[in-house]
């Protein structure tokens, strides 16, 4: 009987969304969770987060989130962390915000306000195991109407290195706006469109900022940085200069504008609200390697949190 009962919310859950919204409640959309089997756990441990629902009162610690932001590096999310608190003009010294996961050194979590700022590692299977996580960490703490950003660092496809891409689909080695997953041995295909209202309100919000080149473009997500892009500077490389332009400009007849390592998986599973935002470091038709000035590079990275930071205060009503 109960196995009947787990096969229809198994076929319930083939047509929706990872995150999704449970829509009619006057409080808002909740996250929800597409797997039937958490209901029947009498603990849920999100170990790399060194985090239970038996052990943390996650309702408390978790409940007010309304913007999840993440980003490959503990570093830069730490200080995405202390820079949102003096944006939102929080009471106490952004020195002292603590790191939530510190019981694991895997992620970094940090929450000021309304915001959660987490690192996610580089590539598909670190942010996979990181969003599995999260995603059911905003279920447990009973989340209403979250809004989740990557903020990170990419290629530019015939675009001025410094321009921040508003992700409107992220999109395959082929150009497909899909991620691929090997499920018990067989490939299934989840779709990895993004919220175009959040995308054009990022927009909006760039040319209300100086000195933040914005464009939305389609991004492309790789399993590796060096052959995976069509760079030439790798250990190894299989193919042609020639070769590698060739593949650019496909990538750009197809709208591609930069490409990056983790947005079709985020897509995939956080699509109903979420967008991706990627400044670009170097623009891949005119070179491989990321000759910027460390000061330069730094300056690039800030741009996607100003712009993030922008449409958050305007969501809370602190800018009009
Ligand atoms: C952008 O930068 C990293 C590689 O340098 C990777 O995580 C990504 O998506
Ligand atoms: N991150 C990437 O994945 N690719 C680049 O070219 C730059 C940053």
């Amino acid at each position: 009987m109960k196995r009947r009962w787990l096969c229809l919310m198994f076929f319930f859950c083939f047509f929706c969304d990872c995150i999704s919204s449970k829509g009619g409640s006057p409080d808002g959309k909740q996250v929800q969770v597409k797997n039937p089997y958490l209901d029947t756990m009498e603990e849920d441990i999100l170990y790399h987060f060194s985090l239970s629902t038996k052990t943390h009162n996650l309702p408390e610690m978790f409940g007010d989130i309304k913007f999840v932001c993440v980003g490959g590096s503990a570093n830069r999310m730490k200080a995405f962390a202390q820079f949102m608190h003096n944006e939102l003009e929080l009471p106490g010294n952004p020195e002292d915000i603590r790191d939530i996961c510190e019981g694991t050194d895997r992620y970094c979590m940090f929450k000021v306000g309304p915001v959660l700022s987490i690192s996610h590692g580089m590539g598909v299977p670190s942010i996979s195991i990181m969003l599995h996580e999260l995603i059911k960490l905003l279920h447990h703490a009973q989340c209403r109407d979250v809004v989740l950003f990557r903020l990170g660092t990419s290629g530019g496809v015939g675009l001025a290195p410094g321009t921040v891409v508003v992700t409107d689909k992220a999109v395959d080695y082929s150009f497909q706006p899909q991620f691929e997953q090997v499920v018990l041995g067989k490939v299934i295909t989840r779709s990895t469109e993004l919220d175009e209202g959040v995308a054009s309100e990022l927009l909006q919000c760039s040319s209300e900022l100086p000195n933040l080149p914005a464009v939305i473009g389609n991004t492309m997500c790789t399993h590796d940085f060096y052959e995976g892009q069509g760079r030439l500077d790798g250990a190894l490389c299989s193919f042609s200069h020639e070769e590698k332009l060739e593949y650019l400009r496909k990538a750009y007849e197809a709208g591609v504008r930069n490409i990056e390592m983790e947005s079709t998986v985020f897509a995939a599973m956080c699509r109903v609200c979420a967008a991706v935002i990627c400044v670009t470091l170097l623009n891949r038709f005119d070179g491989d390697q990321i000759t910027a000035p460390h000061d330069v590079l730094v300056e690039y990275q800030q741009r996607p949190q100003v712009l993030v930071s922008h449409f958050i205060k305007k969501r809370l009503g602190q800018i009009v």
